[in-house]
């Protein structure tokens, strides 16, 4: 259909991409995912939405297959959610995060630019980009300090977002989103990984849970609230950077107590800290003053910090007791 809206999203089998195509395909946009060759699926978080989407071949770090994919798709939309998004690997393979994090923006750029100049890019930007904070809470005009070779790589996207936007007069926005969580996070992010390992314990399948720092302060909300702002800010008249949060700080240690409470443990007993969880750098306080979102988007958080950690505990004991063997084998 010619008024079909049309919409490639990069990072599509991962958190976020899953819940915006289901947000996208209810707009009734036509939704391709852009999915790199592997030599097993792994679609599990998009598995209910596979006969209602597209999907295509295509790699961040193959500047031909951006352009081939934009040539025959034709898209109206981009959202480039694709990442090597786990902050200690960043550390560990600091190029290849670079390769995907900080230059694969810039194929999907040049290959917008090259294809058709009239399609409306959104970029995930993040609070990482902070770093070591000068002040708090962080907004638009706070100035960026990262503290990993993630932040780092994400700072290149962002900033060069901007610069097409400038330089080119592209429409690209750039999402500074906080920390979002559900129970289709990866499993080694500190919230599921907090939700896994208390359902664990109590269900009698572990006897403690390892961590880092539990001392760390996040602005966590929920993801499927966080892909909206994604497609609104892609809808307005003038493509504008917002920053996205809740604007409430909580500890890994606070996350952990209200998981293992929901579940009727003290915490105390089962979390050890282990010092291989610790990372060479670390970001001690991250908080989001999202009020430019609230006024300009009229977007605003509805899930609060205790119903966040009581979804992830519950989708994980849910699991856990569909996974576990029946008594006696
Ligand atoms: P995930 O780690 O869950 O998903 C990352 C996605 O990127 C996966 O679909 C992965 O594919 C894909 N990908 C990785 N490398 C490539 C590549 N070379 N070519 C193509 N695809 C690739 O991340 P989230 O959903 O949590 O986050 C989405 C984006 O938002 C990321 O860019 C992240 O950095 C950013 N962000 C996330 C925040 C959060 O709190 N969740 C906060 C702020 C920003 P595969 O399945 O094949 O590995
Ligand atoms: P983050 O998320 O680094 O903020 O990046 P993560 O959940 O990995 O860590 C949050 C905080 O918890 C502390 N922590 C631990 N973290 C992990 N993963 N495992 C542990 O055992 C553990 N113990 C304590 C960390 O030190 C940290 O302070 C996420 C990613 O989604 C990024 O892609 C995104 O850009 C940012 O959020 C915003």
């Amino acid at each position: 259909m010619a008024s079909e809206r049309r919409v490639l999203v990069t990072g599509i089998t991962g958190q976020d991409g899953s819940y915006l195509a289901e947000l996208l395909v209810e707009k009734g946009y036509h939704v391709t995912g852009m999915v790199r060759r592997s030599s097993s699926e792994n679609f599990e978080r998009i598995a209910h939405l596979v006969d209602r989407i597209e999907l295509r071949q295509g790699d961040l770090l193959d500047q031909l297959s951006l352009v081939n994919l934009l040539q025959d798709l034709q898209p109206h939309e981009v959202y480039n959610l694709a990442a090597q998004s786990f902050v200690p690997t960043s550390f560990s393979q600091p190029i290849l995060t670079a390769e995907f994090t900080a230059l694969g923006v810039t194929r999907l750029l040049e290959a917008i630019r090259l294809v058709d100049p009239t399609i409306r890019f959104y970029q995930a930007s993040s609070s990482e980009m902070f770093g070591n904070v000068p002040e708090s809470p962080q907004s638009e005009t706070t100035p960026f300090q990262p503290r990993s070779p993630y932040g780092v790589a994400k700072l290149y996207g962002h900033w060069i977002t901007l610069n097409y936007r400038e330089s080119y007069g592209l429409f690209t926005c750039s999402g500074i989103l906080f920390n979002h969580e559900s129970p289709r996070r990866g499993r080694e992010f500190v919230t599921r990984k907090i939700a896994e390992g208390a359902s664990r314990v109590a269900l009698g399948l572990a006897e403690r849970l390892e961590l880092g720092n539990l001392d760390a302060r996040r602005d966590w909300g929920y993801a499927p609230e966080y892909v909206e702002v994604m497609w609104l800010m892609l809808q307005q008249e003038r493509p504008v950077d917002y920053v996205i949060g809740t604007g409430e700080q909580h500890t890994t240690r606070e996350f952990c107590e209200v998981a293992f409470a929901h579940l009727g443990l003290d915490y105390r007993p089962y979390v050890q800290v282990a010092p291989r969880f610790l990372r060479p750098a670390e970001v001690n306080s991250l908080l989001a003053d999202a009020s430019k979102a609230h006024r300009e988007l009229d977007w605003k958080p509805r899930t609060s910090f205790t119903e966040l950690v009581q979804i992830m505990v519950d989708a994980e004991v849910d699991r856990l007791r569909r996974e576990k063997p029946p008594e006696g084998r």
